[in-house]
C-alpha cells in the first residue's frame, strides 16, 4: 500500500515539476513534495507504522524517491533561471546603431569669436599673447605711454579713476609696457582685452569695450614691416582680395602714425552701406613706437625700433555681422548669441 502511494506521489511529483513554468512554481512544489509538511515528508514519517522488517526497503525507496524529487526540483529552478536570464537579455538589448542623445553645445560669444580670430592670425605670424591687469597705474596707461600731463584722454570726464593714480585701462598698451619693461628684443606681442572710458552708451559706445593691440620691437623694424604684417592681417581678417589703405594720423605713442582702412568686404570698393559708400572701412591705428615710449623700457632707441597698433573688436565683429548697436553684444540674449555658431 505504502509503496504504491510512494510511486503514484513520485511520479504525480515528477509531472508536476517537469510541468512548472515558474520558479515561484517549482518552489511551491518543493514545499508541497519536501517540505516540513510535505507530501514525501509525511510518508517519512509514517514509516514508523510499517513492521520493522519493511521498515529498511521502504526507507530506502522513499530516500531515493525524495533525491530524485529534489534533483528534479534544482534541475528545473536551473532551467528556469536560464530561461529567464535569457528573457531578460532580450528584453534589454540596445540598438548600437541608434543614434546617440544630443548634447547641448554652447556658443562661443562673438566678442570672443572674434578676439580668437584676430589671435590666430597674429599668432600664426610669430606674435605671443600677453595679458595684464584692467585696474591700471596712470604711469602704465598714461606716462609711460608719452601722454603727457595736459593731454585730454587723462581727463576725468573720459577716464574712469578709482584714486587719483590708479584707474580702469583705457586702452590695452599698459600691458605693451608692462612687455617693453619685462622682455628683450626680439618682441612680438598682441594683447587682447577689455577696455574702459566715460562714455554715455548708445549703438555705437559702450563705457566697457574690447581691444587688441599689437607691439613689435626690434633692430631695424621699418614702417615697411608694419604694412607688411597689417595687410596680410586684413587679407586673412577680411579676405584675400582685400586691399589696405594708411593715411596719416596722430597718437601720442607713436610716431609716424596712421589709420588703416581696408577695401570694403561686402562691396569690394564700388560703395555700399557697410562702407557708408567710400568702398573703405577705418579698421585701425598704428604707428612706430615713440622713442619717449622704448625709452621707458631702457632700450637704446638709435638701435631699436618698432611698430604698434591697436583695434576694437566690437567694431570689428559689428562690421562683419552688420550689427546696428553695439548693446546687442552686451545683452546676452540667447537668441543673438546663437545667430553665430
Ligand atoms: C593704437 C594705435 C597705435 C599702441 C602703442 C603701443 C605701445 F605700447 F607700444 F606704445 N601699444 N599700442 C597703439 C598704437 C595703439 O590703438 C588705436
Amino acid at each position: 500500500m505504502m509503496k504504491e502511494r510512494l510511486k503514484e506521489i513520485s511520479q504525480k511529483a515528477r509531472e508536476q515539476i517537469l510541468g512548472a513554468a515558474s520558479i515561484q512554481d517549482a518552489e511551491a512544489l518543493r514545499v508541497e513534495y519536501l517540505g516540513k509538511k510535505g507530501k514525501l515528508t509525511d510518508m517519512l514519517k509514517s514509516m514508523k507504522d510499517l513492521a520493522p522488517e519493511e521498515r529498511k526497503a521502504f526507507g530506502q525507496l522513499a530516500n531515493e524517491t525524495k533525491s530524485q524529487i529534489e534533483s528534479l526540483i534544482s534541475d528545473k529552478m536551473a532551467e528556469l533561471k536560464t530561461l529567464a536570464r535569457e528573457m531578460q537579455l532580450r528584453s534589454q538589448t540596445i540598438d548600437v546603431t541608434e543614434p546617440g542623445k544630443e548634447v547641448a553645445l554652447g556658443t562661443r560669444h562673438l566678442i570672443t569669436q572674434t578676439i580668437d580670430e584676430i589671435t590666430r592670425i597674429f599668432t600664426s605670424m610669430g606674435f605671443s599673447v600677453s595679458e595684464g591687469p584692467e585696474v591700471e597705474t596712470v604711469f602704465y596707461n598714461f606716462d609711460a605711454l608719452n601722454a603727457g600731463p595736459n593731454h585730454p584722454a587723462r581727463d576725468m570726464t573720459d577716464t574712469f579713476y578709482v584714486t587719483e593714480n590708479v584707474l580702469l585701462r583705457t586702452q590695452t598698451s599698459p600691458v605693451q609696457v608692462r612687455t617693453l619693461l619685462a622682455q628683450k628684443p626680439p618682441i612680438a606681442v598682441i594683447a587682447p582685452g577689455r577696455c574702459f572710458r566715460c562714455d554715455t552708451p548708445d549703438a555705437t559706445h559702450s563705457p566697457m569695450f574690447h581691444q587688441v593691440e599689437g607691439l613689435v620691437v626690434d633692430e631695424g623694424i621699418t614702417m615697411a614691416d608694419l604694412k607688411g604684417v597689417l595687410d596680410s592681417f586684413a587679407k586673412q581678417m577680411f579676405g584675400s582680395s582685400t586691399r589696405t589703405n594708411f593715411r596719416p594720423h596722430h597718437f601720442p605713442f607713436t610716431e609716424p602714425s596712421a589709420e588703416m582702412d581696408v577695401s570694403c568686404f561686402k562691396c569690394g570698393g564700388k560703395g555700399c552701406r557697410v562702407c557708408k559708400g567710400s568702398g573703405w572701412i577705418e579698421i585701425l591705428g598704428c604707428g612706430m613706437v615713440h622713442p619717449n615710449v622704448l625709452k621707458v623700457g631702457g632700450l637704446d632707441t638709435e638701435k631699436y625700433t618698432g611698430f604698434a597698433f591697436g583695434m576694437g573688436v566690437e567694431r570689428i565683429a559689428m562690421l562683419k555681422y552688420e550689427l546696428d548697436d553695439i548693446r546687442l553684444l552686451y545683452e546676452n540674449d540667447i537668441r543673438f548669441i546663437e545667430q553665430f555658431k
